[in-house]
């Protein structure tokens, strides 16, 4: 299990991170947040798969089910633009 915190105020970049089919990575933030699921590493003007709707405090649990490479990303704002995206690989 790997968590990943979002915190408000630390959009930063984050290291990718590789995971076991099985494994569950934890988004846990404070501050207006969410998460969605990208096709790719570059941020996409719109959101179309949400994960997590934003909130101001929260908590989203992603199960690695199939191998791959998953880009997930808050969708507020500028904040994946900025670098709050995290690519997952699953072996
Ligand atoms: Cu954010």
């Amino acid at each position: 299990l790997t968590t990943v915190f979002f915190l408000a105020m630390q959009i930063r970049e984050y290291d990718p991170l590789t995971v076991a089919v099985g494994d569950t990575v934890t988004f846990s933030w404070r501050g207006f947040h969410g998460v969605a699921e990208i096709d790719s590493e570059d941020c996409p003007v719109s959101f179309d798969n949400i994960l997590a709707p934003e909130t101001s405090s929260g908590e989203y649990e992603w199960t690695a089910t199939e191998p791959g490479t998953y880009y997930l990303a808050c969708q507020v704002g500028s904040h994946c633009s900025s670098g709050q995206k995290i690519k997952i690989t699953v072996e």
